[in-house]
């Protein structure tokens, strides 16, 4: 897409936005590069400044770019934005930024769930769960080190997979049947341990966002419990809020 269709169903906005995601994963527009201003984007497409600006503001909003006050706006470096909006795997987010996952399995077993995890994926303490520990890299920067716990007949089978090689919710849906429909996410501020520093090369004491995600298939079944760190400084989580009521 380089073009704005005038006629289409999508909205101009959305349509420069896309073309403007499209500059950055093909390397078009650099990390750190200055954009063109509202004024030139409006003029080389078409549309009003104002189209062009909510364009701008909502790409700022998901963390590609960032504002500078009075120099202007700049592809952000190397921040990843996990939309909290749909169900996404970090392989998906990372490809749909445009950048290359990769996982290193830190370790894999069957392992007896602890109390909150049992709690969270609703069996019995103790009860055998396949438990995950990977570091999540894009472009080989490491970003994250995930721990997942899953439950499931036939979990076991896990432990024969090649989980470098692929994508854990791509596995659970195509091979093991497991449509994941819902999940749900808290997000807590920390900072990295001397333990999480060495693997993701950040120094100890950054920040970090400490994630915890219960991941659900049909019929309301939790099967996945997973607990993640990510570094504070290379990632944004991205949400939209719709007010429903206003006031009379
Ligand atoms: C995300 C999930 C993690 C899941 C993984 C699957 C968070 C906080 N965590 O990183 O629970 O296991 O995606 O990714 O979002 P994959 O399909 O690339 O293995």
């Amino acid at each position: 897409m380089s073009t704005i269709y005038r006629k289409g169903p999508l909205p101009r906005y959305y349509q420069l936005k896309e073309i403007m995601r499209e500059k950055i994963s093909n390397r078009d527009w650099q990390p750190g590069q200055l954009i063109p201003s509202e004024r030139e984007l409006s003029e080389q497409y078409g549309m009003s400044r104002m189209t062009a600006r909510q364009a701008i503001t909502e790409l700022v909003n998901e963390g590609l770019f960032y504002r500078e006050q009075g120099k202007g706006t700049f592809v952000s470096r190397h921040k990843i934005t996990q939309q909290l909006l749909h169900l996404t795997g970090f392989t998906e987010d990372i490809r749909a930024r445009g950048q290359r996952p990769s996982t290193k399995v830190l370790s894999m077993s069957m392992s007896p769930a602890d109390e909150k995890t049992a709690d969270y994926l609703r069996i019995k303490p103790g009860q055998l769960v396949f438990t995950l520990q990977r570091l999540r890299l894009a472009d080989d920067e490491p970003l994250a080190i995930e721990v997942s716990h899953l439950n499931f007949i036939g979990c076991e089978k896990l432990l024969e997979e090649d989980l470098e090689q692929h994508s854990l919710y791509q596995l659970l849906e195509t091979r093991y049947g497991m449509i994941l429909i819902e999940a749900e996410q808290e997000l807590e501020a920390g900072l990295i341990s001397s333990k999480e520093s060495e693997k993701l090369k950040v120094p100890i004491g950054s920040p970090a966002l400490y994630t915890r995600r219960t991941a659900y298939i049909e019929r309301n079944q939790p099967i996945e419990y997973a607990r993640s760190i990510y570094c504070g400084r290379k990632y944004v989580f991205y949400t939209s809020l719709k007010r429903e009521q206003l006031f009379s």
